[in-house]
């Protein structure tokens, strides 16, 4: 039986509201609020060092050697090692899927019940001109004995199977979304003071919108059906609004409604977008807050998963613009 949504008041901080919504799971016993606490704390330090990065590419473009004589990492490659570093030293997560690596990461924590999924810095081609950049993550309790180590069936799971899922946004503020299951939440951050405050409680995606994001150089690829739902769009002078980085376009969307379409392409025929750790856990938060994820064929949350890198086409937002879509 879940316990009600709490009513927590704007400005709590990330940490006491994680508290709070552990108390009021009466089995929760700490690890899963520890987890989300681990990565916080690597947002943070991303943060950071996104918001650094236009400084060092002042001082020198990013994989040369800066005027320290410091080699240079790409920032998704830099968010990849905190995070994983992060989620390693935290303790809870038994293994990692990063859309940087090939390979899962064992972090060694062969006691802990969860495995992330996790996109480190999606859209980070974005940051040399300065838009905003997303983390996404996906969080499953693993299915193979606690004390072992994790193995591929801990991360080949349904997407419906998620326990959490969030995404963090660096953008003229940095905020962290997420959901357990019981409405979406999400907190802006202060530098001042380093901490996320509360600032947009059980958000709801608007049940219809007026805004449609897609890249608008593939439409000549788009299935005829796609094309015709956009020339709908187009016909109610819709607001086209496309950042080209996911997790703008798709904050947006959530706050103000519209629909997010990245249909097959002639270079993505399965789609651009990684099911893992890109279409679950936004499918699992666009829900929780009342609105719609598909792959034009069947709900995302449950596409069947082969392998950690596969690819989905993506309709999600809101609820009446996605049936509208799917009615076609
Ligand atoms: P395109 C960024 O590379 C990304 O993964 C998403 O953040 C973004 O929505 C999409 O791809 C943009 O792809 O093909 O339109 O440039």
């Amino acid at each position: 039986m879940q316990p009600e949504n709490l009513a927590l008041p704007v400005g709590i901080t990330l940490d006491r509201f994680i508290l709070r919504n552990q108390e009021a799971f009466r089995y929760a016993t700490g690890e899963l609020s520890q987890l989300l606490r681990d990565i916080a704390l690597a947002a943070k330090i991303v943060n950071r060092e996104v918001n650094k990065a236009g400084l060092l590419n002042i001082t020198g473009a990013y994989g040369h050697q800066n005027v320290q004589g410091e080699d240079q990492q790409k920032l998704d490659v830099v968010a990849d090692i905190r995070f994983i570093r992060a989620l390693t030293n935290g303790g809870e997560a038994c293994a990692v899927v990063s859309e940087e690596r090939h390979e899962m990461v064992d972090t060694g924590n062969h006691k802990g019940k969860y495995v992330v999924a996790i996109d480190p810095l999606d859209g980070s081609s974005n940051i040399d001109v300065n838009v905003s950049i997303g983390t996404i993550f996906s969080i499953y309790r693993r299915l193979s004995p606690v004390g072992t180590p994790a193995v591929m069936e801990d991360v080949i799971q349904p997407g419906n199977r998620q326990v959490a899922a969030g995404y963090i946004l660096y953008g003229s503020s940095t905020m962290l979304v997420y959901t357990t299951g019981r409405g979406v939440n999400g907190f802006t951050y202060d530098h001042s003071l380093g901490e996320f405050f509360l600032s947009h409680t059980q958000i709801q995606v608007p049940k219809t919108g007026k805004i449609f994001s897609y890249n608008e150089g593939n439409l000549d690829d788009f299935p005829k059906l796609v094309q015709e739902y956009i020339a709908s769009c187009r016909a109610q002078r819709f607001s086209s609004r496309y950042i080209g980085s996911l997790v703008a376009d798709f904050h947006r969307n959530m706050l103000k409604g519209g629909v997010y379409l990245y249909p097959p392409t002639r270079k993505d025929p399965n789609g651009k977008l990684r099911l893992l750790y890109e279409c679950f856990p936004l499918a699992f938060l666009v829900e929780q807050a009342g609105g719609m994820a598909t792959d034009g064929r069947q709900r995302i949350l449950d596409i069947a998963l082969h392998d950690w890198h596969q690819r989905s086409p993506l309709y999600i937002g809101s609820e009446a613009m996605v049936q509208e879509l799917i009615s076609l």
